[in-house]
């Protein structure tokens, strides 16, 4: 479609010639950086996910360095989710809102020492809020960006190849539990997440000079498995109900709307950021929720940038915040982010491409 026009604003991945080598044909930006999003041939790439095992560049999920004694006190400030029980080697889904109860961020919160943690987060810029928060509280902890690339093995099969190049005791690792450790040499942190339904882990390079030997040994070691590059599936993660900060979230979202109350504890300490509006929100009745929709066309719909307008007989109820053919059910998926009076089995009409396509309100996730 269009070219892409480098510059040391676009920050570079450690595994970018690697992902250049397999033939990438699209990129998306996110925390400033490229993201690989497909290598010429998105069904498949869909299909190797559900069935094999696929290898993304998700570099661009920066980490937030939290380090020192007061660490902990931060992290625990910044989100409205109890972390007194994380144990080191656990990491958290936590959401990150503002002083209004506003989701600002949905990082994975990993504890590596008692006085170190990490944000894995989302695109937006965290790092200039949580310092400027930890300098105004007068918190010893030093906040920083480090020379941490996630790259993500992901699908049926990932478990079997990442075994085959880390060990056996990866079959052991629970969700969002990671350990420390380094594969031929090249430091990483290896966790069983990743931004799909389908399985898999994630593996955090810390050395962003040894990118193109950690895509390799993990291309090589697959081939039994039948790996191959793919990236962060948008058929793949509105079918699981994933939920993708900024994409499906606007500047009035709170945790509540978009099913993440169940990550948010209202009991948190009083100093926790947006806590006090949080408690708020939670017992006010909600304006609005999410749920999927199903469009009655099975012909696939042009991609788009979405947050089409959702209306139920004729009034205008919300925003579609994505849209996609999915190539399991068939049919033209994506999530509504409507008034809290719609519900599931409800018809609604929604503009897509600019003509009406009718369609259901559904529950999620969809698979
Ligand atoms: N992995 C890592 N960092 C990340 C992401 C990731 N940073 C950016 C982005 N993804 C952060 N957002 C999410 C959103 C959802 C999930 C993880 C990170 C996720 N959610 C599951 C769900 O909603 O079903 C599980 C949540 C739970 O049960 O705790 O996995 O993917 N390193």
């Amino acid at each position: 479609m269009y070219g892409i026009t480098p510059s040391a604003r676009l920050r570079p991945s450690p595994f970018y010639e690697a992902t250049v080598r397999e033939g990438v044909t699209n990129f998306t930006t996110y925390n400033h950086m490229l993201m690989p999003t497909a290598f010429g041939n998105p069904e498949a790439e869909y299909w190797r996910l559900i069935n094999g095992v696929s290898q993304w560049d998700v570099a661009v999920e920066r980490q937030v360095q939290l380090k020192g004694p007061d660490a902990g006190r931060l992290a625990q400030i910044l989100a409205p989710r109890d972390l007194a029980k994380q144990k080191v080697g656990q990491g958290k889904y936590v959401p990150l809102c503002n002083h209004q109860g506003i989701l600002i961020n949905d990082p994975i919160c990993l504890k590596l020492a008692d006085d170190l943690y990490w944000l894995s987060i989302a695109d937006s810029n965290i790092w200039f809020w949580a310092g400027a928060i930890a300098a105004e509280r007068g918190l010893r902890v030093e906040v920083s960006e480090p020379d941490v690339s996630p790259m993500a093995i992901q699908g049926p099969k990932a478990e079997d190849v990442v075994a085959h190049v880390c060990g056996d005791w990866v079959r052991d690792v629970k969700y969002f539990w990671f350990r420390e450790t380094d594969i031929n040499g090249i430091p990483v942190v290896v966790q069983r997440s990743g931004w799909s339904k389908q399985g898999g882990f994630e593996i955090y390079l810390r050395d962003g000079t040894k990118g193109a030997r950690l895509w390799n040994i993990f291309r090589e070691a697959g081939q039994p498995w039948g790996i191959g590059p793919g990236g962060p599936n948008w058929c793949e993660r509105v079918e699981s109900g994933l939920i993708s900060y900024g994409g499906d979230t606007d500047a009035t979202t709170n945790p509540f709307e978009v099913r993440m109350g169940k990550f948010v504890d209202l009991h948190v300490p009083d100093d926790t950021i947006g806590i006090q509006a949080l408690r708020v929100v939670a017992t006010e009745r909600p304006k609005r929720h999410s749920l999927g929709v199903v469009l009655d066309a099975g012909d696939p719909v042009a991609p788009g940038f979405h947050w089409n307008p959702v209306f139920m007989d004729g009034k205008k109820v919300g925003c579609m915040t994505n849209c996609i053919f999915s190539y399991r059910m068939k049919k033209n998926i994506g999530f509504a982010l409507i008034d809290a009076d719609c519900a599931i089995g409800d018809r609604v009409e929604t503009r897509v491409s600019g003509a009406m396509q009718p369609g259901e309100l559904t529950d999620l996730p969809f698979l």
